[in-house]
């Protein structure tokens, strides 16, 4: 509007009024883009006025009532023009490849650090949710802050299905707009192997055509992991990783206890027999996923001692979670055992169920490129954030040491815990942990992350709501409905675990549901999606805006894909809402700048709501924009 009221011709009084309009159409598609995106904006924010948040997993409203300010840091403001000259680990990768990044990590004296602030650290304490928008702002003074990090983990793990499913942005988009912010700093995201970033087995095409484009986004390093650590699933991760150009950076998934001899499944030789089969398989990085935090630093020491002193060439990464509180204990372990790069969160993001404290461990190690000072400016930002992300933590202990008992992963934790709250009862939660224990022994004493660990703690859930024991669940497998998790388990679809499944539970339950066991890794026997026939279905749905990487989520998520391009049309570009007016009413008479996708901006002013209308149950929702009164009608769903 502003555009036109400037306009020479407008301005000067508008003599040639009646041609005006046909001369100056790109005036009036301006207007109507900016009357259907304020509609759109006031549909959102009018919906969040008359029925409340709705972010499914919101608690209340924000602690933080603002927004959040992004810190000064020392000697270097972050200005677009300064971002691209500052050189990082991602340009010895970009200029000379896999293999001669890995031989310059292994040739740099001292210890490189991963921030997994933006993807492992929110997933572990503020549930996923946060958005694009509020790591945006702090990209640029990260890409400063962490010149020297090795990578940030940003991208991946839960952080694709929730962007979709509850923040309804696209993953896609994250992934182009950091990548632009950041160009120095590898960034590495989280594959869970031949589950791709879903929870279930995907058709192996769905895999590699997912890798080349996260690569062409701006993908480098992948984390390739498999929940059961099934060696056929890894390869195909691998594989698909390396055909798209990225670095594998390829995952054994740590459980039991390497220090606890008397303990036999998982002991040093089982780790050491994986890693031998990784490593023939071409890997350029090994990950040590330690996801529940039970490496404690005797073990570290043992398991990346006899590791290094086996491959003394080879790149080891260590990741853990604080949950039981002996991260960095345990990392100084690796380090000396001579680990290469470990995993840690910012300051106010870290501990707890999330990674080891990176200024507590920049300030403990030696060595790791790092200031101080920088993590504490990036750590000043991430308090603010947490403060407007308060309505999706949930109250956990300082520390929890029954993760050795229960080997629950820290990502899953806050959850379960969230969801025995949700059952009413705080004693609930412990006699979860218990049957979560008994679950894992029913389906084998398995490796528990994602998606084994839902499985696990699904039929911890079951147990738990049907007052069932261990020996109940032998004796009366054959007429309990278990969770489809379960039964799709038991059936193979996760691939196989490595001591097998117990029996003659496997058969009952089988038998009982009249389906067959898959053999094999599963995606190896899954039917092709067409990828043409899907893009022509969502174009008939959706319009031709459909892009190839939209096509890749509904192919991995084809229910959550329609729910967000369906509430997309609805609401237009809501990634772009200040999280505080995305997550809370508006009061009356506030008011925010809204910048859309071509810049555009608009002050939008909640004036007023009006009565339900007892006919139609809808409400009047009254709003200024950029000085015109507008209003939207809601309905009432209370
Ligand atoms: C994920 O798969 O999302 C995980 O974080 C596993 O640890
Ligand atoms: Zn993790």
């Amino acid at each position: 509007l502003m555009k036109l009221l400037q306009h020479p011709t407008f301005a000067a009084g508008g003599k040639v009024w009646t041609t005006f309009i046909d001369d100056t159409p790109e005036l009036f598609r301006d207007y109507e883009h900016e009357q259907k995106c304020g509609q759109q904006l006031m549909r959102y924010l009018g919906e969040l006025i008359v029925n409340g948040p709705q972010v499914p997993g919101q608690v209340g409203v924000p602690e933080l009532k603002g927004e959040a300010i992004v810190p000064e840091l020392p000697n270097a403001p972050p200005t677009a023009a300064t971002v691209s000259c500052l050189k990082g680990w991602r340009n010895i990768l970009v200029d000379q490849g896999p293999d001669a990044f890995c031989a310059a990590i292994r040739k740099h004296p001292g210890v490189l650090v991963t921030d997994t602030t933006w993807r492992d650290a929110h997933q572990s304490i503020l549930a996923t949710r946060v958005r694009t928008i509020d790591i945006a702002k702090i990209a640029p003074l990260t890409s400063h802050a962490l010149q020297n990090c090795f990578s940030l983990e940003s991208w991946g793990g839960a952080t694709f299905d929730v962007s979709l499913r509850f923040l309804k942005e696209c993953p896609w988009d994250r992934l182009d707009i950091l990548r632009k912010l950041v160009p120095n700093i590898p960034f590495q995201m989280l594959l869970r192997g031949a589950n791709a970033v879903g929870y279930t087995a995907y058709p192996d095409h769905v895999v590699y055509e997912f890798c080349e484009h996260a690569v062409k986004h701006g993908m480098d390093i992948f984390r390739v992991f498999d929940s059961l650590n099934y060696v056929d699933n890894l390869k195909l991760g691998i594989d698909a990783v390396k055909k798209a150009g990225g670095v594998a950076e390829a995952a054994i998934s740590y459980t039991g206890d390497v220090s606890d001899l008397s303990k036999k499944r998982y002991d040093l030789a089982y780790y050491l027999d994986l890693t031998d089969k990784l490593v023939a398989d071409g890997i350029h990085i090994l990950g040590i996923k330690d996801m529940a935090g039970l490496l404690k630093p005797r073990a570290a020491t043992m398991l990346i001692g006899a590791i290094r002193k086996k491959y003394p060439d080879l790149v080891i990464h260590l990741h853990t979670h604080d949950t039981a509180g002996t991260g960095i204990a345990t990392y100084l372990a690796a380090v000396a055992a001579g680990v290469d790069i470990v995993d840690c969160a910012v300051d106010s993001l870290s501990g707890q169920t999330s990674q080891p404290s990176m200024g507590a461990f920049v300030a403990s190690a030696e060595n790791t490129g790092i200031e101080p000072s920088a993590v504490q400016a990036l750590s000043g930002y991430w308090e603010q954030i947490r403060l407007l992300y308060s309505p999706f933590e949930s109250p956990m202990p300082p520390s929890d040491s029954s993760i050795y008992y229960t080997e629950m992963p820290g990502g899953q934790y806050t959850n379960l815990q969230f969801q025995s709250r949700q059952l009413g009862l705080g004693k609930e939660w412990t006699r979860i942990k218990a049957a979560y224990a008994q679950a894992n022994r029913l389906c084998g004493d398995i490796v528990k992350v994602t998606p084994s660990s839902k499985v696990v703690g699904d039929l911890a859930q079951f147990m738990v709501a049907q007052n069932l024991s261990e020996q109940d669940v032998h004796d009366r497998a054959g007429t309990l409905s278990f969770p489809q998790s379960v039964v799709e388990y038991f059936q193979g679809y996760l691939g196989q675990p490595p001591y097998g499944y117990p029996e003659p539970l496997r058969t009952k339950i089988l038998t009982a549901k009249n389906v067959h066991p898959v053999n094999g890794r599963p995606g190896a026997s899954m039917p092709a999606i067409n990828m043409n026939d899907l893009k022509a279905s969502l174009i008939e749905k959706f319009g031709d805006d459909i892009r190839d990487v939209d096509v890749l989520s509904a192919a991995l998520y084809p229910k959550v894909f329609d729910e967000y391009r369906t509430a997309i049309d609805l609401f237009g570009p809501i990634q772009l809402i200040p999280t505080q007016y995305f997550l809370r009413p508006m009061e009356i008479g506030e008011e925010f700048e809204y910048i859309g996708e071509e810049g555009n901006h608009m002050i939008v002013r909640f004036v007023a709501v009006g009565p339900l209308d007892e006919i139609t149950l809808r409400r009047d929702v009254f709003f200024m924009i950029d000085g015109e009164a507008r209003v939207i009608d809601v309905p009432d769903k209370a």
